[in-house]
């Protein structure tokens, strides 16, 4: 059975710059368990894609398969979008970004989903720095299949049924700085203060966004054990800083505060604006961003904010030199451009 919401909206509700009303950006009832983070994330991916005033038709939600995978179904319903097999996301956001680089791709994907099946997919599309902001809704377990613990479940950790977990967990935002992300950064669904902006930043960024979100499965996974629950989170979290994101068409303004802020400039001359808490977290330093996630595991710590940024980075349609012209706008002309051409191109090679 499909829930559709009803079409009442508040007349004292504003719409943004593109004219479309946070309603624009909802999608359909969601059907998962009352309290679940995914939600949570998903409500927070609406807010920053209406705060962006991003034009809804110029995005492409891409999924693979789970609870979280689910989630293109709650949001975005005037965007494009595409539910693939179990793992395959990020070959379907590769051939699709490929096509056309004229739209947004975001990517959603859960750790059973990308941690274990889709490993292989996720780390080529990390290691192209493909032009997409990929969202891992990281419970630590298989929610889908009735809580299963996960290649992200952190050794010790106990969920709801059975012994605790024995293996080691495999840290996906530590993969995906070593395999050359360009914007790398760890939240927790609980937290749209600090989810919000990071969202934006990752919107804005140009190439591989990856944010590893904390999103406790209530049903299978949010036992005092656990790692991964609302409970162990709020209590063992700590942020590499405070965030803002300043679009370009804001004015910017900085304050510094002895040392401790930092203003990074984005490809589209939107700032990122950070407040550290602790100093020896250095976000556009590879192997200090690795420092800090390791440093703060051995204290039992979770850090969360953004790990790493590098405002250089260049995406897969920049190395490979393509066309700028998405493919569909591009003629018989360009696309065959004749056996003369083609005989030139031959000859090159002999
Ligand atoms: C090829 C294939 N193998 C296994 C499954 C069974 N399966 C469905 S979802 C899932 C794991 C989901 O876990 P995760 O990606 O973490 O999402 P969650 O449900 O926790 O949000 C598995 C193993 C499947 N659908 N397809
Ligand atoms: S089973 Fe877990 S992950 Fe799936 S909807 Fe329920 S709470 Fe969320």
């Amino acid at each position: 059975m499909t829930f559709s919401r009803p079409g009442f909206r508040h007349p004292g509700l504003t719409a943004n710059e593109a004219g479309y009303y946070l309603k624009d950006y909802e999608g359909g009832i969601s059907t998962l368990c009352a309290g679940c983070g995914h939600d949570s994330i998903n409500g927070a991916i609406i807010q920053a894609c209406y705060e962006l005033a991003i034009l809804p038709h110029k995005i492409v939600k891409l999924s693979g398969i789970g609870c979280s995978s689910k989630s293109p179904a709650y949001l975005l319903n005037k965007a494009h979008g595409f539910n693939s097999v179990h793992g395959r996301m990020p070959s379907i956001a590769t051939g699709a970004n490929m096509a056309n680089r004229d739209l947004l791709y975001l990517g959603i994907s859960g750790d059973g989903d990308s941690a274990s099946i889709g490993m292989g997919q996720f780390v080529h599309a990390v290691r192209r720095n493909l032009n997409m902001v990929y969202v891992l809704m990281n419970n630590g377990c298989y929610g889908l299949t009735k809580g299963q613990y996960s290649a992200t479940a952190d050794k010790g950790s106990a969920g709801k049924k059975g012994d605790t977990n024995q293996l080691e967990s495999i840290d996906l935002c530590e993969i995906a700085i070593q395999l050359g992300a360009g914007f790398v950064a760890r939240s927790f669904s609980g937290d749209k203060r600090q989810l919000v902006p990071l969202l934006k930043a990752a919107m804005s960024h140009t190439g591989m966004a990856f944010l590893d979100v904390i999103s406790p499965c209530v049903t299978f996974n949010n036992t005092p054990g656990s790692t991964k629950s609302y409970h162990w989170v709020r209590e063992h979290s700590e942020a590499t800083n405070t965030f803002d994101y300043v679009p370009f068409k804001q004015e910017i303004t900085t304050e510094y505060q002895d040392g401790a802020s930092q203003s990074v400039m984005l490809h589209d001359s939107s700032v990122i604006r950070l407040h550290k808490a602790d100093s020896s977290v250095e976000v556009t330093d590879r192997r200090k961003a690795m420092d800090a996630l390791e440093k703060h595991k051995e204290q039992g710590l979770i850090l969360t904010g953004l790990l790493y940024l590098d405002p250089e980075s260049k995406d897969t349609h920049e190395v490979l030199g393509t066309t700028k012209t998405p493919l569909n706008k591009l003629g018989e002309e360009e696309l065959c451009p004749g056996s003369e051409a083609l005989q030139k191109i031959n000859e090159s090679f002999r």
